[in-house]
């Protein structure tokens, strides 16, 4: 890989722009002051003892339509990969900042927070009137509990919630920003699944959208029905299907800014910086890959597709052929055929349920080892400069 040489500039003039207009237009989380501090304090701690740190982003941004929100616009990402990923860095040394959609899946109590992983699945009544985990799952519960409790007892993981997507890109630009004490040690590792659009505060409405005319009859006189919306009273009696426009709840959305320029060249210029491209169709997962990487030029770019992201993903880095990771679907003659292929596997070739081993198993050790080679770099270079 050869890491994108970090600037000292700030950020081009339009991106700068960008990044103000959005950050004084669109309110800090309320808990934002408090995560900094708890940030602060994990970072220096690591900082101080020569550790690499990641920080991992998981899970879905809202949308909301509202500003005291009732409705909002979301995905389907649970946090699996993050959550998943956070336990493997941990495994491989490296302290982890879990930045996580607030409900998503959590390192470790993810294995027991699934609808159909329910913990109290795992537990029975124990004598005299105590609780235990059942014989079978005793094992694999021990072994996780131990986990989660050396990651808790040496300060290894710091967990933080957001929910909007304006909550998370605060989030995400304060935290980056306190990363720079770490150097290239500090590794960005963004797996939330954040929102391309969102409705922008001048256009949101205050209170709860309505959907009858309730409040307006309760606040004005009756008025003859304007010509529009006779139309639209005829179109709606017209025994078409089509419902009158006044009726109709149509959400007018912005793009979201792209700070991703931002992060490389301002929030966290020497940290190391993995995105994840999400695409269905598998035509354009690469080239979309690719562009992201050109267009940011940060130093990995991890692409999946919705239907196959659990067997497999693919590396794009600047100066690499593009590397498969895939989970080998056991049994099959063909397997190491089918692990050597450079282009998308098909949806329907692969087994209805879920991979045995988690893909992020082979991923998290393949984004250390070129982590290990950018820190060398980068201090090569400061040993020049
Ligand atoms: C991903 O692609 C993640 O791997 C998934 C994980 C969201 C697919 P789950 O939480 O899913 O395990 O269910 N994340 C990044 C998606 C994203 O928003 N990327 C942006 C984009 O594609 C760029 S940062 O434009």
């Amino acid at each position: 890989m050869i890491p994108h040489t970090p600037s000292e500039s700030p950020p081009s003039n339009l991106a700068a722009l960008a990044e103000d207009h959005y950050f004084s237009a669109n309110p800090p989380p309320k808990d934002l002051q408090k995560h900094m501090k708890l940030a602060k304090d994990f970072i220096e701690f690591h900082s101080k003892a020569g550790r690499r740190l990641v920080l991992v982003t998981s899970g879905g941004t809202t949308v909301p339509l509202e500003k005291q929100t009732v409705r909002f616009i979301d995905n389907f990402s649970a946090g699996t990969r993050g959550a998943t990923s956070a336990e493997y860095f941990l495994e491989a040394g490296y302290a982890v900042l879990f930045l996580h959609r607030q409900f998503s899946l959590l390192p470790y109590s993810r294995h027991y927070s699934h609808a159909t992983d329910c913990f109290l699945d795992f537990l029975r009544e124990g004598p005299n009137g105590s609780v235990v985990a059942r014989d079978e799952d005793a094992g694999k519960m021990l072994n996780v509990l131990r986990k989660y409790r050396e990651a808790r007892d040496k300060n290894m993981l710091l967990v933080l919630p957001f929910v909007s997507i304006s909550d998370y890109l605060h989030e995400l630009r304060g935290i980056a920003q306190l990363m720079k004490p770490l150097g290239p040690k500090g590794l960005l590792y963004l797996a939330a699944a954040v929102s391309d659009f969102f409705v922008p505060p001048e256009r949101m409405s205050e209170h709860k959208i309505q959907s009858t005319d309730a409040v307006e009859a309760f606040s004005k006189k009756p008025s003859k029905p304007s010509a529009s919306e006779e139309e639209e009273t005829f179109d709606n009696f017209d025994s078409s299907p089509s419902v009158p426009r006044s009726k109709r709840l149509v959400v007018d959305l912005d793009p979201v800014p792209k700070f991703l320029k931002n992060l490389v060249e301002g929030w966290s210029p020497e940290g190391m910086i993995v995105s994840f491209k999400l695409e269905t169709d598998p035509k354009i997962l690469v080239h979309k890959a690719k562009y992201s990487l050109d267009r940011y030029q940060h130093h990995l770019v991890i692409g999946n597709l919705l239907s196959t992201r659990k067997w497999e993903v693919v590396f794009v880095s600047p100066g690499n052929p593009d590397k498969w990771i895939r989970i080998p679907q056991g049994g099959k003659l063909d397997d190491a055929k089918e692990a050597e292929k450079d282009e998308p596997l098909d949806p329907k070739s692969l087994p209805e349920q879920e991979p045995e081993a988690e893909i992020e198993s082979l991923i998290i050790p393949a984004v250390a080892e070129l982590h290990t080679k950018y820190i060398k770099t980068m201090e090569g270079k400061k040993l020049e400069a």
